[in-house]
């Protein structure tokens, strides 16, 4: 009975859908694809959106209003189906956009009672209200940019919304948690993309200044709708021709077209610019030339673009120069560079990201080794970035320990969104998972200012009280159609730019916003897709690294498994070293038995991961090298335990393809396809990294499989001749 009423209100969703099934979706739109509503939606809407009245200073003169009252204009024509006029009137149903600066409509915001001093430069409040006795709904804010994510919010709300009736009884009022909301493009002056997999870079810098793609602006306004506020527009391997007047007047060009959406444009810049350009004799970050070389080339930049975020440095890692060349310290480094922004309010974010080249020490230490001692040390301006974890963005690591550790000095946090570690494009994996998990980890510090001291208390600057405040993410933004390789990887773009926003948030209310926006509002829809993306990360880390392994993958390309590298120059690249398995057990060491990378964290989570058996299993291998007959929790020995690990992995990916396969009626008919072709290739891609990791451990343990497990598809020799010399993302 219950099945055949499964099939029966399945059919209904369908003939429902029909008409928009029939549509071609190829992704282009994005988040933004305004479609229209069901018939009592638009109903209930086109009561409540009768016109739009920009109240103030003429739009002529305002860029970023102007740009919100077109979204406005541009969304109610999608959902309603007919356009909506710009009124200088009020009159019921009124959409009025106002920053009560010189309000000419609106009476003032005291007699409103709205107090919108505290929502800052890019708050916005949304109010069901009365004004000159009509029904209307106000968005206000101090700013156009408050008002630009404000008409942002305002669209978002009808269309995740399934009970649009909501929509006159607003009231709702937010501001960024964190002042910098970047992206980082790895992107190369000749358009490829360093770890990218959604075809060439965005920017067409050949063609640039001269001609303007399109896409930018769709860029700017997908950006904006997230509250994404700054993008460095060039890989942090950078090149010093960037810095060059040309260049600079291409990097001029984006800045303008990104402007009015409130994006403010960075660039990453090598240490040795002034140098390579064969403009001084040395980069020694304390020579007077140097110096008043980076404080020219920062005024030239300023005089072309007022408001330039800042630079993005990257050195003294993998075989970028840095101060250290020159025996200065990172300090030096970037304060010099600080100092030559600071005039102009300019900011600079400095890369944790270190490693040597010389040094027998366990990589995950470092970075805590080479900057704890700065901290203090650093001008006013920078922000230190540190990835997520102190390797490096692998499908699960223990968060960085970093955070929380440098209370002088603000920590900015980077994630990685494009997948360089999580099968690229073409695995499903849901990032915000990831993104949560870090953010909410419970660094085991103690603050007066805040109870629990997680990671999004540190960086939202609530611990240490720090006035800077950021976040980035790497970019997974290419040429693509669909702008990310793939439908879900969207979903990755989405859920960094709202946690950005607000770290607070959690995964899976982001999930859901994102499908309504993206495939549709059905509520049936978003929870089985949304089902599918919560479990999708934890398939991948399943059949890649479960249990705490690590940077297991191909050699420079990162595609597929290669446990069994062994043969490269530096000991840390090779796969061998993370997971340090031998006949006897498998894990990386790293409690005061080993690396004693686990004293670099808080008494707590120290104490708490000196012992297998009180570190979370998640992270069991990550922190301890243990017998293959060590026994599980689950009564399992660790042996059998990872091969249930990689079993369940592949199962999840099944699980996955299956999944999406029972939404064939009810998804419009190119993006099915789309995503079950790369469904089809994960699981084969699953099966991969699973058979080849089991083959090449038992290689190691020798140990048999026990009876009822797969026998891996291939011998090992097989799976270790596989070459990918032209796989994509090498930049
Ligand atoms: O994960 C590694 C990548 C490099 C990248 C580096 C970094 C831009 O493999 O491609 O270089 O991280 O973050 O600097």
């Amino acid at each position: 009975m219950a099945a055949i009423f499964k099939i029966f209100t399945t059919l209904i969703l369908a003939l429902m859908l029909l008409p928009a099934l029939a549509v071609e979706e190829d992704g282009y739109e994005l988040w933004l694809r305004y479609r229209l509503l069901d018939h009592t939606a638009r109903t209930v809407l086109q009561l409540q959106a009768t016109a739009i009245v920009v109240d103030g200073e003429p739009l002529s003169a305002r860029p970023s209003a102007q740009v919100a009252a077109s979204e406005l204009q541009r969304g109610l024509q999608g959902m309603l189906g007919k356009p909506v006029a710009l009124d200088s009137k009020i009159k019921d149903g009124a959409v009025i956009l106002t920053t009560l600066a010189t309000p000419s409509l609106i009476p003032s915001s005291a007699e409103l009672r709205l107090s919108i001093d505290n929502l800052g430069k890019e708050g916005y409040l949304l109010r069901s209200t009365r004004v000159q006795g009509h029904r209307v709904t106000l968005i206000a804010a101090n700013t156009d940019i408050g008002l630009l994510y404000g008409a942002f919010a305002w669209l978002r709300t009808i269309q995740t919304r399934s009970a649009a009736n909501a929509l006159s009884t607003l009231d709702l009022r937010e501001s960024p948690a964190l002042q910098l909301r970047v992206l980082n493009h790895w992107d190369n002056l000749d358009r490829s993309v360093e770890r990218g997999y959604a075809g060439e870079s965005i920017w067409n810098w050949w063609a640039l200044p001269g001609i303007h793609d399109r896409r930018y602006v769709d860029y700017a306004r997908a950006n904006a709708s997230l509250g994404i506020n700054g993008t460095v527009l060039n890989n942090v391997n950078a090149k010093p021709e960037i810095l060059t007047a040309p260049w600079l007047a291409k990097v001029q060009t984006l800045a303008e077209v990104l402007r009015p959406y409130g994006i403010k444009v960075y660039l990453s810049v090598r240490f040795s610019t002034p140098l390579e350009l064969g403009e001084t004799r040395t980069a020694d970050p304390l020579d007077p030339a140097v110096i008043t070389w980076w404080q020219k080339k920062a005024d030239e930049i300023y005089r072309l673009i007022p408001d330039f975020g800042g630079f993005l440095v990257k050195a003294n890692s993998e075989g970028q120069p840095g101060p250290q060349d020159y025996q200065r310290s990172h300090a030096d480094g970037a304060n010099m560079l600080a100092q030559a922004l600071a005039p102009h309010q300019g900011i600079l974010m400095w890369r944790a990201f270190v490693y040597a080249d010389d040094k027998p020490t366990d990589r995950a230490k470092q970075a805590y080794e080479q900057f704890k001692p700065l901290d203090g040390s650093f001008a006013p301006n920078v922000l230190l970035q540190v990835k997520n974890g102190a390797i490096d963005f692998q499908p699960r690591e223990p968060a960085h320990p970093l955070f929380g550790a440098m209370p002088k000095t603000p920590l900015m946090m980077e994630f990685q969104i494009t997948k360089e570690y999580l099968g690229f494009a073409t695995h499903m994996a849901y990032l915000g998972s990831l993104f949560e998990e870090v953010l909410q980890s419970n660094t085991g510090w103690h603050s007066e200012n805040v109870s629990l001291v997680t990671i999004a208390k540190i960086i939202d600057g609530s611990v240490h009280k720090n006035t800077l405040t950021g976040i980035a993410g790497v970019a997974n933004i290419g040429s693509a159609r669909n702008w990310s390789g793939s439908h879900f990887d969207q979903a990755n773009w989405y859920a960094y730019g709202r946690l950005a926003w607000n770290p607070q948030t959690s995964a899976r209310v982001l999930a859901n916003e994102w499908i309504a926006q993206t495939f549709s509002r059905d509520p049936a829809l978003i929870s089985a897709i949304s089902d599918m993306m919560m479990l999708s990360r934890e398939a991948v880390v399943n059949y890649m690294t479960p249990l705490g392994l690590h940077h297991l993958m191909g050699t420079g390309h990162h595609h597929g498994p290669a446990p069994w590298v062994a043969d490269l120059k530096r000991p840390e690249w090779n796969p061998v070293y993370y997971h340090q398995a031998d006949r006897q057990g498998i894990g990386f060491e790293r409690s005061a038995l080993g690396s004693d990378a686990i004293a670099q964290y808080s008494p707590v989570l120290a104490r708490l991961y000196a012992d297998p058996h009180t570190t979370p299993e998640k992270y069991l291998l990550w922190f301890h090298h243990l017998p293959w007959d060590y026994l599980m929790p689950s009564g399992r020995s660790l042996w059998v335990e990872l091969l249930t690990h990689y079993d369940s992995g592949v199962a999840q990916a099944a699980d996955l393809q299956a999944r999406w396969m029972r939404l064939q009626t009810l998804i419009d008919a190119r993006r099915h396809a789309e995503v079950a072709e790369l469904l089809a290739q994960q699981l084969q891609e699953a099966n991969w990294w699973r058979d080849a990791c089991i083959a090449y451990f038992q290689s190691i343990s020798g140990l048999p499989l026990p009876a009822g497990t797969k026998v891996p598809a291939l011998p090992l020799d097989e799976y270790k001749a596989r070459q990918f010399p032209f796989a994509p993302g090498r930049g």
